[in-house]
């Protein structure tokens, strides 16, 4: 006979390993995007803070809403380390949706007068943004139908009639609170609302000028996807089967403007820092862990690599790593006081050399179109106009196209090949130039893509991979690397 074990739910779960007893009363904070990272992440900080509960909003799949509901709102973090690894169950979640299914409990939900905090973890790609201008894509047609539409079906479009609703009703005060990983989140957020509201006719901006507010922030924890072989680790440790558990690294960190229109929960008790600073945190987080991750990912993918730490492993990648970070990304960033670089760059190679987790190259290689805009241009355009050229900025483009749009007869390799893109759809392989033109001008800042210098430098790094393969391009971007000089510091 099968004794099939019990699925995690309130009765099952291990109380020891259940943050929060009992389930909350209310919600308070609707989050859209119920994936891993937010699972991770800020669902963590929020039950061991107390006192709010979250409503998770699902983008699309009913997988982890249906599975969290039928588990009474739980689900578990497995920590992965080489030292070892533990489980915990937050229990913070009050109930979960579909956006897809139901847009307008969406738009209810947000405009609720419950609800405090709207927060969301939907990737950069879920802000229909154009990413030569960062302004709202008019043309995007989820926006289109949105802006004719009583129930949207956008992240933007579903914010902005929230809000309006909110304005046109009890006029409560919310914090809307971007947990991705884009530049100046909370403002570029609120510059897109607006925009759509503008679009919109809407009289609802003085109403978002007074009532709503939008700190920028900064989050990091790395959180791969779900496979068998995590359930199973899962399995081990809860005695209960969970089929959405969380894989994540032991690091965490949330750095936050202290900027919220109607309350929050007390994150800093679990380990949050709320600081003015944030720009400055994004910007490093952004630059020496994010960008350097991408280099990693397609260097590794195209060497056949199926994990960071197998990639990071590998000494030309862990050379390139070096070099990006260090002549091309930390040069672009003013580091807030007592920072300690070193220490931060240890610890980011620590963390990609952690091979209980395995994060895939596959996973941070997906949707280079809308994560390497938000990490490349400035610092690029920064060197080319100091005249020097960033040889593993323009290598980690190269490398992403022959990963995604790979040159005729070339051949990526699976951990490519499995990388998910729009850019796929939309650039056509060809010769080196006209492809390194095509892709830098559909997805970067025009700054960048008038940089015939910098084209020129992709496509030659395409050709070189194509025809002598990604090691030799390696050799060829750190023979022409220039170190960067750190100023003098004046004399004492
Ligand atoms: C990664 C990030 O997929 C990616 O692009 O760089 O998801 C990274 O793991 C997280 O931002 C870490 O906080």
């Amino acid at each position: 006979m099968i004794v099939l074990s019990p699925a995690l739910s309130r009765g099952s779960v291990p109380r020891h390993l259940l943050t929060l007893d009992h389930k909350p009363s209310a919600a308070g904070i609707v989050h859209l995007g119920l994936g891993n990272f937010h699972r991770a992440h800020q669902a963590v900080y929020t039950a061991q803070a107390g006192g709010w509960g979250i409503l998770g909003v699902a983008s699309r799949s009913a997988t982890v809403a249906d599975t969290l509901n039928a588990q009474d709102g739980l689900y578990s973090v497995l920590e992965l380390s080489p030292a070892g690894s533990s489980i915990s169950v937050p229990g913070v979640h009050t109930g979960a949706i579909v956006a897809a299914h139901d847009p307008a409990a969406v738009v209810a939900a947000i405009a609720a007068e419950d609800t405090r905090i709207v927060s969301m973890t939907v990737t950069e790609h879920g802000y229909c943004m154009d990413p030569s201008t960062h302004r709202l894509a008019l043309d995007h047609p989820g926006i289109v139908a949105d802006l004719n539409n009583l129930a949207p079906v956008t992240v933007i479009g579903q914010l902005a009639r929230a809000l309006e609703v909110r304005a046109a009703t009890h006029g409560r005060p919310i914090t809307v609170l971007n947990c991705d990983n884009m530049q100046s989140n909370g403002a570029q957020t609120r510059s897109l609302i607006l925009e759509f509201l503008q679009a919109a006719n809407s009289k609802a901006e003085d109403w978002i000028a007074a009532n709503v507010s939008f700190p920028n922030s900064m989050v990091d924890r790395i959180v791969p996807a779900t496979t068998d072989a995590y359930r199973a680790s899962a399995y081990e440790l809860l005695g209960v089967q969970d089929s959405i558990t969380a894989p994540a690294e032991p690091f965490t960190m949330w750095v936050m403007e202290d900027r919220f229109a109607a309350g929050r929960p007390a994150w800093e008790r679990a380990g949050a820092v709320f600081s003015d600073d944030v720009e400055a945190y994004e910007l490093i987080k952004l630059r020496l862990l994010n960008g350097t991750h991408s280099l990693i990912a397609y260097l590794g993918a195209l060497d056949g690599r199926a994990t960071i730490p197998e990639a990071r492993a590998q000494d030309f990648i862990e050379a390139a790593a070096r070099a990006v970070l260090e002549d091309e990304y930390l040069p672009s960033i003013s580091l807030p006081d007592g920072f300690d670089v070193e220490a931060y760059v240890d610890s980011l190679f620590q963390r990609w050399s952690n091979d209980a987790l395995g994060h895939r190259t596959q996973q941070v290689g997906t949707d280079g179109s809308v994560k390497l805009p938000q990490r490349v241009p400035e610092p690029a355009v920064r060197l080319l106009a100091k005249g020097i050229m960033p040889e593993h900025l323009a290598l980690t483009v190269a490398a992403w196209l022959c990963c995604v749009v790979p040159p005729n007869g070339f051949d990526p390799g699976p951990h490519a090949r499995a990388m998910v893109d729009p850019a796929r759809d939309r650039l056509v392989a060809g010769s080196p130039v006209p492809l390194a033109q095509e892709a830098l001008t559909r997805f970067f800042p025009a700054e960048l893509a008038q940089s015939n210098e910098f084209v020129q430098r992709v496509a030659e790094y395409v050709a070189v991979i194509r025809t002598d393969g990604v090691r030799a391009a390696a050799r060829e971007a750190a023979r022409s690397r220039t170190p960067h000089q750190p100023q003098a510091s004046p004399a004492a």
